[in-house]
């Protein structure tokens, strides 16, 4: 079979806003409303390929938007093949540098590139990838903020619908009584069947995280995620040593050189790649190549709806990680049943806009 050839015609990005079902909560601050900068990448061929980026803030969507600009003038009329791109992007960006919103926009630039491909060849994009599309883990990571202990309960309890047999619970109170009081609160009202994480998103010292971590050690927690600096490989590596909770790092690994260093150093039991920061599909596929040869689970950051194809087709795949951000502008969300993601059988990564919603929720 030969599928047709795809030639890059431009990228619009439309900025939305969309209200969170339950606030994300962490120890470095509190975020309501979904900023998401929703991506359509044309081909000269008429196949649209699709992908979103989490921004953060809104001001990063418009920063995001004006380097997508930047990206769809270097590769506009260039045959859709991304994994040329990525090189093609990387040294068009060699000066300014691959990071923060540079990388984003090559990222979300990568996904829709992917997405028009597996739509072109008629097939899910976990299928271009040699995977079929399976069910795959997934864990409940809506929600569970820093906040009261009885308002946490009754937040765990609601994200069970669904099936869903794991959650993740935010941590880093001023004190460790206090966090051993929010997850006391969350396992007692859940049960001891449920699969807890923890995620500190960084907000401790080494030492700090020793004592905390060798306290969490005697609780049943299912793995203990950014304890500290992300990039202290050498204090994560302490603490995998030290403690017996897996350590879990990988949302901020800055592409798959990132992640080779972390592993070489011995710094995660467990990884879990961000599709914006580890270079989209492109990005993904090393990274989870990476995870085979040093046989380490890997699991999904954000981006459930691609995360779901890629999980499909990444070796150790472990665990998906489970947001609904994005629900309320998808014809089509992700389906979960029985706890376990559905991968989509139609063409593509399975984006496709709900419009009238988009333009309730656009911004700008
Ligand atoms: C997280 C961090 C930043 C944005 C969203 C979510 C959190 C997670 O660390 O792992 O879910
Ligand atoms: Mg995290």
């Amino acid at each position: 079979m030969k599928l047709p050839p795809l030639t890059v015609r431009a990228i619009h990005s439309i900025a939305v806003e969309v209200p969170m079902t339950y606030a994300l909560g962490t120890s470095r601050g509190v975020i309501g409303k979904a900023p998401l900068l929703l991506i359509d990448l044309q081909t000269e061929e008429g196949i649209t390929g699709r992908s979103y980026l989490w921004c953060y803030f809104p001001a990063a969507m418009a920063a995001v938007g004006k380097i997508l600009d930047e990206v769809a003038r270097t590769v506009q009329g260039e045959p859709l093949a991304p994994v040329d791109l990525w090189r093609r992007l990387c040294e068009r960006f060699a000066l300014i540098s691959v990071q923060g919103v540079v990388r984003m926009a090559m990222a979300g630039f990568d996904m829709a590139a992917w997405d028009a491909l597996a739509i072109a060849a008629g097939w899910p994009l976990a299928t271009l990838l040699g995977s079929a599309p399976k069910p795959i883990p997934a864990y409940n990571s809506c929600g569970l903020g820093l906040m009261a202990a009885e308002r946490l309960a009754d937040e765990a309890e609601k994200l069970l619908a669904g099936g869903f047999r794991a959650v993740k619970l935010r941590l880093g109170y001023p004190t460790l009584e206090e966090d051993l009081v929010a997850l006391h609160a969350v396992k007692k009202r859940l049960g001891s069947e449920i699969v807890v994480m923890v995620d500190y998103n960084q907000a401790l010292s080494l030492a700090q995280a020793l004592e905390r971590g060798r306290a969490l050690d005697r609780e049943g927690v299912y793995w203990l995620e950014e304890p500290i600096r992300h990039d202290d490989y050498a204090g994560n590596a302490t603490l995998v040593r030290e403690l017996e909770t897996p350590i879990q790092i990988g949302e901020n690994f800055s592409e798959s050189a990132a992640m080779a260093t972390a592993l070489a150093a011995g710094a995660a039991d467990y990884v879990m790649p961000d599709l914006e920061r580890i270079g989209g599909v492109t990005g993904w596929l090393r990274a989870a190549a990476l995870a085979a040869t040093h046989r380490i689970e890997m699991s999904s950051h954000l981006y459930s709806e691609v995360s779901a194809h890629l999980l499909a087709a990444t070796p150790t795949c472990h665990f998906l990680e489970y947001m609904d951000w994005a629900d309320k502008i998808l014809a089509e969300p992700l389906r979960i049943v029985d706890g376990f993601a559905v991968v989509p059988e139609r063409p593509g990564n399975g984006l496709v806009w709900d419009r009238h919603a988009v333009e309730t929720y656009r911004i700008g």
